[in-house]
């Protein structure tokens, strides 16, 4: 199951609305079939597993990262796949919150003769599902929050631009998470001072860049901004207040001429609501202090990225609206890591899904 939670994560970020999903087919001690969540969320893990296994399958043990389905999507129900191919064993970690399986994938199982299992590694596949699981019972994305800050407690200098908080293999990292998200977010301020592009260029990756969203209420992001110059490639979705002030409809027509999409949301809860209807299971924030703050102060976030860099920004800093010791109580950590002369330490929300 271990290490069908690891083939599981191949595709996070590449799946939704569908949870990125690993099945492994195991025979006399050897795997024969591996399958994960195509990208697009079609076809499931386990059909492709199984036809990786082809007639090894009969008699083996299917090891699932979530209860396979028992309804009619796209394709058939995954539970029948199992059931046709001969499995003899179907050994899940965490069942399926979606209405339409719910325990019946499981059943479906064990009354054609299968031998089930469920619950296993539970914990470690919850984490692997956490997105999915998040956006099925609460309604809204999973919230990561991503703050650098220096070693002096801020996350950059006022009208400075970009600050380099933290060194190359910090930002590589922040890289690779926003390549497993399906989204992630800036508030005006950032994208005018900082000018980012919020894509994912590592190498062998560079096609994993997620949505781009700017919290823009009276739309004034610079159509000479690199989001804007790069919207036709990777899309950018500007969120507008209400639209009562001089010049809005036009500043609208011309970030919808550059390709930006303009969404008017009303506030944060009504925008993640927006968001998860689009299907979107994850969201990074990434800036600024303002923005993290909402986020913090509405019960919104779910997990706290913070890097330590060693640098010291001074006079002028930007405090950081969250420092280790000043995480908020019902967060725990989860997991810390050196990451050449930076940190980084994850706090998750103790109730997480
Ligand atoms: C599985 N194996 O690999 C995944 C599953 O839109 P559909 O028809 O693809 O259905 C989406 C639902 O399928 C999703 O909410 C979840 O219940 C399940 N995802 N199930 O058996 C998989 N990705
Ligand atoms: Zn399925």
């Amino acid at each position: 199951m271990a290490a069908a939670i690891r083939l599981s994560q191949w595709n996070l970020g590449r799946t939704s609305t569908n949870p990125s999903v690993g099945c492994l087919i195991v025979r006399d001690g050897i795997i024969v079939g591996r399958g994960v969540t195509a990208e697009g969320g079609r076809p499931h893990a386990e059909p492709q597993a199984l036809a990786d296994a082809g007639e090894r399958a009969r008699g083996a043990t299917a090891y699932v990262t979530l209860e396979p389905c028992s309804h009619h999507g796209r394709t058939p129900p995954c539970a029948d796949a199992l059931i046709a191919s001969g499995v003899a064993r179907v050994v899940v970690s965490v069942t399926d919150p979606d209405e339409r399986v719910s325990g019946r994938g499981l059943a479906m199982l064990e009354e054609a003769g299968i031998e089930v299992a469920s619950g296993v590694l539970e914990e470690e596949g919850r984490k692997a599902l956490s997105a999915y699981l998040t956006r099925q019972t609460k309604a809204r994305p999973q919230v990561i929050l991503k703050l650098a800050v220096s070693q002096d407690g801020m996350i950059g200098r006022d009208g400075a631009g970009q600050v380099a908080i933290t060194g190359p293999l910090a930002r590589a990292q922040v890289q690779m998470l926003r390549a497993e998200t399906d989204a992630i977010l800036v508030g005006i301020g950032t994208a005018i001072a900082d000018d980012p592009e919020l894509t994912v260029r590592l190498p062998g990756l560079a096609d994993r860049s997620p949505l781009r969203i700017v919290l823009d209420r009276r739309l004034e992001l610079p159509l000479g901004s690199k989001l804007v110059r790069s919207a036709r490639e990777v899309p950018v979705v500007s969120i507008a207040g209400a639209d009562d002030d001089e010049g809005f409809s036009g500043r609208k027509n011309a970030l919808q001429s550059a390709g930006v999409e303009v969404l008017q949301s009303e506030d944060l809860e009504a925008l993640l609501f927006a968001l998860t209807a689009r299907g979107i299971s994850s969201l990074l924030v990434e800036g600024g202090a303002r923005v993290a703050r909402s986020f913090l102060d509405l019960g919104l976030v779910d997990e706290i990225w913070l890097f330590r860099g060693a640098t010291v920004v001074g006079t002028g800093g930007i405090a950081s609206p969250v420092l280790p010791s000043t995480v908020p109580p019902d967060f725990v950590l989860a997991r810390s890591l050196a990451l050449g002369p930076d940190g980084l330490e994850i706090f998750r929300r103790s109730d997480v899904e």
